[in-house]
């Protein structure tokens, strides 16, 4: 039998990824009813945290004379020294060019009052159309706060929703902070103490059962540090084994856990502060074998732990891993993850989520993403291919779209018992 054309498949590959809609599962945007919650615009873009971090270490500046100026400063500090000064190539700040070269804006001319024009002249309505046109989105997953007062407060109101914003209950200060969320949960009328007797253990089940249904979360979230541990003696850990997965099985929704963070390693730089640590593997095979009615969707942060968990994914279908995740996201790492968890796990991945903070992000971490994951599916259409094996377009595009968010999806439907 003759060998499909390599040549037209790869072409047939890379047509369809960067062709397939979109389910951005992991942001932390939000939709236009969240008023100024949704970040976006030249100088959001260009003050993300990735680049205050890039400024910081390029200039001689103490870190409070950067917090005390004003936006606009901000993104023309960062702007003359990463774009001016320096050569822009770091992912985040080639990120940047990507989304005014995709806008139409001229890159060349470096014009950053022509580029601020731009978006005074656009609602944030049509921008967030515009966004997802350009991007080739159909939804993001928010990441939604219910300790956040500026976020209680719009859920307080009736909201327009939105159908291309999805939620996702975000628990981190239950779980991280317990020691001050409890007092907020006894202010909002939850019958709860600091120990975790009985009838606080049920009051925090009543807590998330309230939010699951106000918001109606695709999955509950929490970001863990490179030293999480499961099971032991911890609050956090009675917490999750007595509230969160109880909750979270009786609403059939996962628990996503990224695990890895080290935070604030360097507190002066604030939201841009927080460093990587590699996890224990462990806790993620002790949930899942242990929590088999359970769903959890995982994404760790350091590269160590790719492989051990691309391999864990192999033993439990209730472990579902998805995104190269912050300070993964990078065109070499994630063409390395990519490759190996789709030679470990086939189309059982979600390959990438965005993390985008600020709108326009989304079109540069997806375009960047869509290419890398694009050729890495080419080539192993090719292996496949040289053995005789002949794969429809038909076939293509059905693994496009699982690979993409049909799969994610998938993973939300299913149903333990
Ligand atoms: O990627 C980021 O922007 C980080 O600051 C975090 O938000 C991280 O993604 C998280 O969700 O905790
Ligand atoms: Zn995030």
């Amino acid at each position: 039998m003759p060998v499909q054309d390599l040549t037209q498949l790869r072409s047939m590959v890379e047509r369809t990824v960067a062709a397939v809609p979109i389910m951005d599962v992991h942001t932390h945007l939000f939709s236009p009813s969240f008023g100024e919650m949704l970040l976006w615009g030249f100088d959001e873009l260009v003050c993300y945290h990735y680049l205050i971090a890039e400024t910081m270490r390029a200039i001689n500046m103490p870190y409070e004379q950067y917090w005390a100026m004003s936006r606009k400063e901000q993104a023309d500090l960062i702007w003359q020294t990463l774009f001016i000064d320096n050569s822009p190539y770091s992912e985040a700040c080639r990120g940047v060019l990507t989304v005014l070269d995709k806008l139409g804006l001229d890159v060349a001319s470096r014009d950053v009052n022509s580029y601020r024009e731009y978006f005074k002249n656009v609602t944030v309505e049509e921008y967030v159309d515009r966004v997802f046109a350009v991007a080739n989105l159909e939804s993001v997953v928010m990441t939604n706060d219910p300790f956040d007062p500026t976020e209680r407060i719009v859920w307080q109101q009736e909201i327009a929703s939105d159908p291309r914003f999805l939620t996702a209950l975000r628990i981190d200060p239950l779980l991280i902070a317990w020691e001050r969320s409890y007092e907020q949960l006894a202010g909002w009328g939850y019958g709860v103490d600091r120990n975790l007797t009985a009838e606080t253990l049920s009051e925090v089940r009543r807590f998330l059962s309230d939010w699951i249904k106000k918001i109606n979360p695709v999955y509950m979230a929490v970001s863990l540090s490179a030293d999480f541990v499961f099971p032991d003696e911890s609050v956090q850990a009675k917490l999750i084994a007595e509230c969160v997965l109880p909750v979270a099985r009786e609403f059939n929704i996962p628990f996503a856990l990224m695990i890895g963070v080290k935070r604030q390693v360097n507190p002066g730089l604030r939201v841009a502060g927080d460093g990587i640590g590699k996890a224990d593997i462990k806790a993620v095979e002790y949930l899942c074998a242990h929590y088999p009615h359970n769903k959890f969707l995982v994404t760790m942060l350091a590269r160590e732990n790719q492989h051990e968990l691309a391999v864990t994914a192999r033993k439990f279908r209730n472990l579902h891993i998805f995104g190269c995740w912050w300070f993964l996201n990078n065109p070499s790492l994630i063409e390395e993850m990519t490759r190996m968890r789709f030679e470990l796990l086939g189309l059982g991945v979600t390959p990438q989520h965005s993390d985008a903070r600020v709108l326009d992000q989304v079109i540069y971490k997806w375009s960047h993403s869509r290419e890398i994951i694009g050729r890495v599916l080419a080539d192993k259409y090719c292996d496949i291919a040289r053995t005789g094996w002949q794969v429809t377009e038909a076939e293509v595009r059905r693994d496009v779209q699982k690979l993409f968010g049909g799969g994610f999806r998938e993973f939300l439907q299913l149903e333990l018992g």
